[in-house]
């Protein structure tokens, strides 16, 4: 650290260079976060203070929390879901399954719990597994890439406390056969977490539509992102659950703070986004979610039909914004992309794809000069 500070000047100048380094999205077709809607980073700079740790000294902001935490149950059709804002996803799923574990823990005493997962499911529950001291049993995948429901099965026994499907699976935005796990957990009398991380801001607002959230009865909790497809600031995540009961698994005594219980992964935490997430829902509504998906899934169509010319096809029809391309040699296309042409995409692993989420800043001029691109480093 410096002995004395610098001038505001010096530190707006060599904050620019930084930022400068780092990728404009408009380059971007990799990502799950987009820029967030002006109207989030309004209320996260207005209460950039606030701290959700103490929240009996933030009532406001709490406030706020309790009614994004009301209407993302709404909008998951079970109003009265109890949850809170985690800092994303892996947060979320960290506390989903380290709740089944304490609610399920008298049945399955002293042996070492399980949850099956599907082969998809993203890299947190690796960390929920480490973390945990719970066994990750991971189930095959049909063809369609959902997961194998005959799979799933194979893995229950005595020990396993719950069940994870994914609404919008990370590589493949792919969405696994929700209402059969539903029933199977209900059989099983075990919980079912569903990971809608990204799906949970698009599927609502699709045309089609598909059977996922809390309608099903064996669905016990759901993590739904504001930071990706919401349009909120970075870190917005939520977590619901069915029973208060479920919540209350993750309770911890926080004696000296201004309130007496703490159900957070978390001590301090960001009121910033309570803010920013509860502006951008109200602002947009079901009408603005629906109208920024059907961009998304319209630009989706129009890349496919691009890359139709170019004899380059998806590996499934997507279901929502996130697309997989069967290419040759797909590693090196993806570095030559990225070093020739600056552009940012992914890999899925399995098999190896070119992946590109079709995120709000896409546009079709991005598109266009994308697959301009991707002819030339496939040409030569
Ligand atoms: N569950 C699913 C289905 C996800 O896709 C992700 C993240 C998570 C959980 C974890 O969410 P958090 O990272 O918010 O805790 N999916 C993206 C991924 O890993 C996240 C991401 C976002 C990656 C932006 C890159 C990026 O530029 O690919």
């Amino acid at each position: 650290m410096n002995k004395t500070g610098l001038s505001e000047a010096q530190i707006r100048d060599l904050l620019k260079i930084s930022k400068g380094q780092d990728l404009k999205y408009e380059r971007v077709l990799s990502s799950m976060c987009t820029y967030p809607h002006r109207v989030a980073v309004e209320a996260h700079m207005d209460f950039i203070e606030s701290n959700m740790g103490d929240f009996g000294l933030f009532r406001g902001t709490y406030e706020l929390e309790r009614q994004v935490i009301s209407s993302l149950g709404q909008l998951l059709n079970y109003p009265d879901a109890a949850g809170y804002m985690t800092t994303g996803a892996t947060e979320s799923n960290i506390q989903a399954i380290r709740s089944m574990r304490n609610v399920s823990r008298p049945a399955s005493c002293c042996e070492r719990p399980n949850i099956v997962v599907p082969d998809s499911a993203h890299f947190s529950f690796d960390k929920v597994s480490d973390i945990l001291d719970i066994e990750l049993r991971k189930a095959s995948l049909d063809t369609n890439l959902k997961v194998s429901v005959n799979s799933v099965e194979d893995l229950i026994d005595k020990n396993t406390i719950g069940l994870v499907a994914i609404a919008g699976s990370t590589e493949f935005g792919q969405i696994d056969p929700i209402e059969r796990l539903s029933e199977i957990a209900l059989q099983n009398n075990i919980f079912l977490h569903v990971d809608a991380a990204f799906g949970g801001f698009v599927l609502p607002f699709l045309d089609a539509v598909y059977e996922f959230d809390f309608k099903l009865p064996g669905v016990s909790s759901i993590a739904i992102d504001p930071h990706k497809m919401g349009l909120s600031t970075i870190p917005s995540g939520v977590l619901l659950f069915r029973e208060s009961e479920q919540l209350e698994g993750l309770k911890a005594d926080t004696p000296y703070l201004t309130v007496s219980t703490q159900y957070t992964l978390t001590g301090t935490r960001s009121g910033a986004s309570v803010a920013a997430t509860w502006a951008v829902i109200n602002y947009l509504g079901q009408e603005g979610y629906r109208k920024t998906v059907s961009k998304c899934m319209e630009l989706t169509a129009y890349l496919l039909q691009e890359l139709e010319r170019i004899e380059v096809y998806p590996l499934i029809e997507p279901v929502m914004n996130v697309v997989a391309l069967k290419v040759p040699e797909a590693d090196l296309v993806r570095n030559r992309l990225a070093k020739e042409f600056n552009w940012q995409v992914s890999i899925t692993q399995n098999p190896h794809c070119l992946r590109l989420v079709i995120m709000p800043h896409v546009t079709a001029e991005i598109i266009g000069s994308f697959v301009r691109d991707l002819h030339e480093v496939l040409r030569s």
